[in-house]
């Protein structure tokens, strides 16, 4: 197991005093430090780190042995789940899985730095690229109110993809205790998605709106064909759904962490479906990190906790 300190704005102290605003929550200055480590089931908590401003720190804990390389295999008692999830794809022909302006080529494997991960085919090496290192980046994640279960919400965490974004996801299961009544007191009714962007001060509701405000703020103005065919698109992210359309939308009782957690994932996955199916039902903000890996200056704290892109959040 390794285990890095990562630093978040104190957004959650407690389920009984969440932030009212974005703004509110970004506004502060102090960052609260929290340690996230990989969980063999053995593990216990880690001490948290203290300098507000120390680099991240990485070290196995005692005893830990790296996972054995295994073949590419659905866990038994899955396979239902997993292939519903995978519905998502043929539906919304794979939106979410590739970034704006993805593209690949092959190239002699002179063309690729020799610490650069890479695919090899017939002797030459699959060269990825996107717009994704053209566009702004937002230098604090945007923040969501969505559930999983939701044709429209669905649509912007696409986008999301596409745009490979950071974005603090707030679940609003229906029930939710928490999140629900924050944004009918932020924007004034209980609709989702509602997306804060503490970056610029906008607030909205609409999930084309959103779509399109992103893909001006932080792409190149181009929404994907499969995002801008309105009555078909949301239909087909309805669809995308069908077979799991009672997970990720009820709200199942749970304690709010002092923190959010943070996870590695994109839209198109339907493993990283399932998983956030449970962190919505659970009411767990979650901050999703962005997977551009082969953009190494883009990747953030992917990279650095790279052999666990699994890791949770471990509270201190
Ligand atoms: N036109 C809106 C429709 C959004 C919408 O109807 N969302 C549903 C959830 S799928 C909602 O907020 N329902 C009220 C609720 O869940 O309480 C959009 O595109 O964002």
């Amino acid at each position: 197991m390794a285990t890095a300190a990562l630093r978040f704005p104190p957004c959650l102290s407690s389920r009984a005093a969440p932030t009212t605003t974005a703004a509110t929550c970004t506004r502060r200055t102090a960052s609260a430090t929290l340690r996230v480590a990989a969980q063999p089931e053995s593990a216990s908590a880690s001490a948290p780190t203290s300098t507000p401003d120390a680099p991240p720190e990485f070290s196995p804990p005692a005893g830990f042995a790296p996972p054995v390389p295994k073949r590419f295999a659905v866990k038994d008692g899955q396979l239902a789940s997993v292939a519903g999830a995978a519905l998502a794809l043929p539906f919304r022909l794979g939106t979410g899985l590739f970034v704006l302006g993805y593209s690949v080529s092959l190239v002699s494997a002179d063309k690729i730095p020799p610490d650069q991960y890479s695919l090899e085919f017939l002797g030459l090496k699959v060269k990825e690229t996107s717009k994704i290192d053209q566009c702004r980046r937002p230098e604090k994640p945007i923040e969501i109110y969505e559930f999983e279960g939701c044709p429209f919400c669905r649509k912007v965490r696409e986008m999301v993809s596409v745009l490979d974004l950071d974005v603090l996801f707030y679940p609003c299961p229906q029930k939710g205790p928490t999140f629900r009544p924050k944004v009918l007191e932020m924007g004034g009714k209980k609709q989702f998605p509602y997306m804060v962007d503490p970056n610029t001060g906008v607030a909205m509701y609409e999930s084309d709106a959103i779509i399109k405000y992103l893909a001006d703020t932080y792409g190149d103005g181009t929404v994907p064909i499969m995002l801008s065919l309105g009555l078909f698109t949301t239909i087909t992210a309805g669809l995308a759904m069908i077979w799991r359309v009672w997970k990720g939308s009820s709200y199942t009782v749970s304690k709010l962490p002092p923190q959010p957690i943070e996870i590695w994932a994109y839209e198109g996955s339907p493993f990283c479906k399932i998983a956030r199916e449970a962190l919505v039902e659970l009411e767990l903000p979650h901050l999703l990190h962005r997977l551009c890996s082969w953009q190494p200056q883009a990747t953030g704290n992917f990279q650095e906790t790279w052999p666990f892109p699994g890791a949770l959040y471990r509270g201190s």
